[in-house]
């Protein structure tokens, strides 16, 4: 599926960490509210039944938004919902093998850390790339890094479009200005946050401010 790169923006994706006796669900309308243009519900510890449920109510929301929602790894998942796609990572299953099981209209997304990587990841029909953690996290304990420069690599070896993504804020979202992006990727910046609304509406217009879609 060919992607609107503007769709890549402000990619948020949820985590349950700060949920705070709120729902997943009512965070992700306040994020799409303060202006994300793109989610995917990443779960770890659900089983499929429980995911389902959970991906059934997310998809409303992206739904009434008109915002792509994607599901990490869980492809039986991403089918059972009919959810726009799915993200996969290197020790996933690979763009090629995905695309045979959720047809060619449904997006791939692929996490990537070097230039080989992307390369492959294009070659087997991903339409978009997550390239990180160009910053450090604590979100993601196993994280591989990529510096800003390998970043800039990675953008200029492929077509397709990018987002990057680790530990980006709003302190350092400046220093991936003129890095080929096509938008940010976040989880804390945006779902640790007491107001979610308002952390979105800055990171939006932070991002509207390096991201440069000539
Ligand atoms: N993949 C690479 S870094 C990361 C993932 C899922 C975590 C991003 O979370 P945060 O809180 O935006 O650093
Ligand atoms: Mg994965």
């Amino acid at each position: 599926m060919k992607l609107d790169r503007k769709s890549m923006l402000l990619y948020a994706i949820t985590d349950r960490t700060w949920l705070k006796g709120t729902t997943l669900a009512s965070q992700v309308e306040d994020t799409i509210k303060g202006g994300a243009t793109f989610i995917q519900l990443r779960e770890k510890n659900m089983d499929f039944d429980e995911f389902v449920t959970e991906a059934k109510v997310i998809k409303e929301i992206t739904d009434k938004y008109n915002i792509p929602f994607v599901i990490n790894d869980n492809i039986d998942v991403a089918l059972a919902v009919n959810s726009d796609g799915v993200h996969v990572g290197q020790d996933d299953m690979n763009a090629k093998d995905v695309r045979k099981l959720i047809g060619k209209d449904k997006i791939i997304g692929v996490s990537v850390q070097t230039v080989e990587q992307a390369i492959l990841a294009e070659q087997n029909g991903a339409d978009y790339l997550g390239v990180g953690s160009v910053f450090p996290t604590s979100t993601k304990t196993d994280a591989n890094y990529v510096s800003i420069k390998q970043l800039k690599e990675i953008s200029k070896s492929i077509s397709i479009p990018i987002v990057a993504i680790g530990g980006i804020n709003e302190n350092n979202i400046e220093k991936l200005r003129e890095s080929g992006i096509d938008g940010i990727c976040v989880i804390s910046a945006i779902f640790s946050k007491p107001d979610i609304l308002e952390a979105t509406k800055r990171l939006r217009k932070l991002s509207e401010g390096i991201v440069d879609y000539e």
